[in-house]
Parts: C-alpha cells; sequence; structure tokens
C-alpha cells in the first residue's frame, strides 16, 4: 500500500500550484489586453507542435514554483524534450516528482474559450539526496500521490484528489484565493453526454463508430440520441463530465496511432480523478492506471468518464 502525502507536504504543493495558476488566471482574463500572452511563441515543442506563448509562459512558471518549493526533486512537462532535475540541496533532498501539461487546450487559448493545467505528483524511487533519474518518472499511475486540474473557464477551479475522494475549490479573484466549493465531488454513473473530435470518425476502428451510432440512436438508457459536447480542451470536457455524467474519448486514429494525449501529462491524473469520483478510465482496452510507461511523452487512447458509458463502450470494441 502506498503511503499517503502528509497534509504538510500537501500544503506546499498546493500553494506550488495555486500562485502560478493565480497569476496565469489573471492574465487570462485580460488576455486580449496583454502583447506577452496572446499568439504563438515561434518554436514547436518536443512532439512538433506549434508552442503558444501562454504554453511557454505557464510552463516557466510553474517550474520557478516546483523548483523554490523545497519539496520536490524533478519535474516532467508536455513542453520540454526530458525531464528536468534540481540539482541544489533541497531539490536533490526533495521527495516528490510532478509531471505536468502547463497549459492544455493550447489551440483555445487564443479563442478565449476554457483551458486548463493538469498535474501529476509520486513519491521519488531514487534514494534522497542523489540525482533523480528517469525511473522516478516512468512510473505507473497507481503510484501518484496527489494529482489533479486547474481550469479557467467561467470561473477558475482547482479540482485535486490524493487517493480520498476529490473536492473542488473556485478561485476567488478578490480575495485571490482558492476556496473549498465543491466538497466530495462524484461523477455520476450514466450519462447523456458524448465527448470526442468527431471529424475522426471515419478512421476510427468499427467497434467505436458503431458505440457512436449507439450514442446517437434511441437504442441508449434514455431513449434518446445522446448529446454531442467536444470543446476541444480536455480539463474542460473532462470536468463537464465529471459534474453532468459523460465520456470523453480520444482514440487511436492514422495521424495519432495512440492517440493523442499524453499518458503522463493528460490521462494518469484525469484518470485517478475519474476513479475517485466513481467513473473509469481505459484505453478501451484496460486501465490506464496500470499502464507501465516506458517513455516520457508517450501517449495512449483515452475512454474516460461515467462508469457505465466506459463499460458500454469498451463492450462495443470487445
Ligand atoms: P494540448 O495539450 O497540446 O492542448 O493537446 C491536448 C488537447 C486536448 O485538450 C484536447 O481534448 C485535444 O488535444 C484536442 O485534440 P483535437 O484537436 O485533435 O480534437
Ligand atoms: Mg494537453
Amino acid at each position: 500500500m502506498k503511503e499517503p502525502i502528509s497534509s504538510k507536504d500537501l500544503a506546499t504543493l498546493i500553494q506550488a500550484i495555486s500562485e502560478p495558476a493565480i497569476s496565469l488566471s489573471l492574465d487570462i482574463r485580460r488576455a486580449g489586453l496583454l502583447e506577452h500572452v496572446l499568439g504563438q511563441q515561434g518554436n514547436l515543442n518536443v512532439q512538433g507542435e506549434a508552442q503558444q506563448k501562454l504554453d511557454v509562459l505557464a510552463d516557466e512558471a510553474f517550474i520557478r514554483a516546483f523548483q523554490s518549493c523545497g519539496i520536490v526533486c524533478a519535474i516532467a512537462s508536455e513542453e520540454n524534450d526530458d525531464y528536468l532535475a534540481f540539482p541544489s540541496d533541497a531539490g536533490l533532498n526533495g521527495e516528490y516528482v510532478v509531471l505536468f501539461d502547463p497549459l492544455d487546450g493550447s489551440s483555445n487559448i487564443d479563442v478565449n474559450v476554457s483551458i486548463g493545467t493538469i498535474f501529476s505528483v509520486y513519491r521519488r524511487i531514487s534514494p534522497k539526496g542523489t540525482m533523480p533519474d528517469l525511473n522516478d518518472m516512468l512510473q505507473p499511475g497507481t503510484e501518484q500521490v496527489f494529482a489533479g486540474y486547474v481550469l479557467y473557464g467561467s470561473s477558475t477551479m482547482l479540482v485535486y484528489t490524493t487517493g480520498n475522494g476529490v473536492d473542488g475549490y473556485t478561485l476567488d479573484p478578490v480575495k485571490e484565493q482558492f476556496m473549498l466549493s465543491h466538497e466530495t465531488m462524484r461523477m455520476p454513473e450514466n450519462g447523456r453526454i458524448y465527448s470526442m473530435n468527431e471529424g475522426n470518425i471515419q478512421e476510427c476502428e468499427q467497434g467505436l463508430v458503431r458505440y457512436i451510432q449507439y450514442c446517437q440512436s434511441r437504442e441508449n438508457q434514455t431513449g434518446m440520441p445522446y448529446s454531442g459536447r467536444y470543446i476541444g480542451s480536455l480539463v474542460a470536457d473532462f470536468h463537464r463530465n465529471l459534474i453532468k455524467g459523460g465520456i470523453y474519448i480520444y482514440p487511436e486514429v492514422p495521424a495519432s496511432p495512440q492517440g493523442r494525449l499524453r499518458l503522463l501529462y493528460e490521462c494518469n491524473p484525469l484518470a485517478w480523478i475519474a476513479e475517485q469520483a466513481g467513473g473509469l478510465a481505459t484505453t478501451g482496452r484496460k486501465r490506464i492506471l496500470e499502464i507501465s510507461p516506458t517513455s516520457l511523452h508517450q501517449r495512449a487512447p483515452y475512454y474516460v468518464g461515467s462508469k457505465w458509458m466506459v463499460e458500454k463502450a469498451m463492450a462495443f470494441l470487445a
């Protein structure tokens, strides 16, 4: 049994996440007025995607916060090729590694649509006082001790789990503080919303094509077609389905043979939240949290959401 994170360490990490998140949230609210926030940076990241200015700004802000919090020995982020170890004394003695997607839903930044930050925290495997290594970063999602996301939506929310349920906090922009607003969040066991980029449907496996037809038919448990909702920011689509019930799917497609989403920065943290709220997260065939990662930027097909909906989709794939 893994030992839960102590409340002292949790408070330190929440502080490290909240500070940049609050400042980013304020910048995002004024994005159209700030030269340094909107638009492309002019670089490609390790996945060959055009980096937005806000991707880079967010990445740097979170790295600084984790480096200076004193209990993190290394980080890895979607925006950097390799993991980054903090070689100071405090860094080497840090007990945790953090993997994160600093700005999820980048394509929505410039069009004033919800975006997010996703994070995942593990205890290091290498001994304290030594240089952390790749094995510290490549742990299965079952080993997470703290994970969550910040949603920069019509309000800004921090949602997290430490393995004892899921709580949601809303940013009070006047006090500049996250306040508990959604205690013990539960994902409805069934729902009537499906979220996927249906532009890809003709390139998907037959089982998935048939599942989407089932969602659109009167054959499902509601006797009515489900609603299709796809924001294109995983955090926002996930958060809506967490509250209302629903399924989010990003399958294997020819352009992304392993799916588009990154196992360590996106799939694992949200999979743990889903499970802790009573939902499920799988590749369509196996549990996300049990995958043993082999590389930092590894991707995985993703079926996450209400338990019965994910099980139904898996039955169609089988
Ligand atoms: P990003 O982290 O570079 O923004 O990519 C992840 C995003 C998810 O937020 C979103 O659900 C998905 O990619 C959208 O992809 P697509 O445009 O192919 O539907
Ligand atoms: Mg992302």
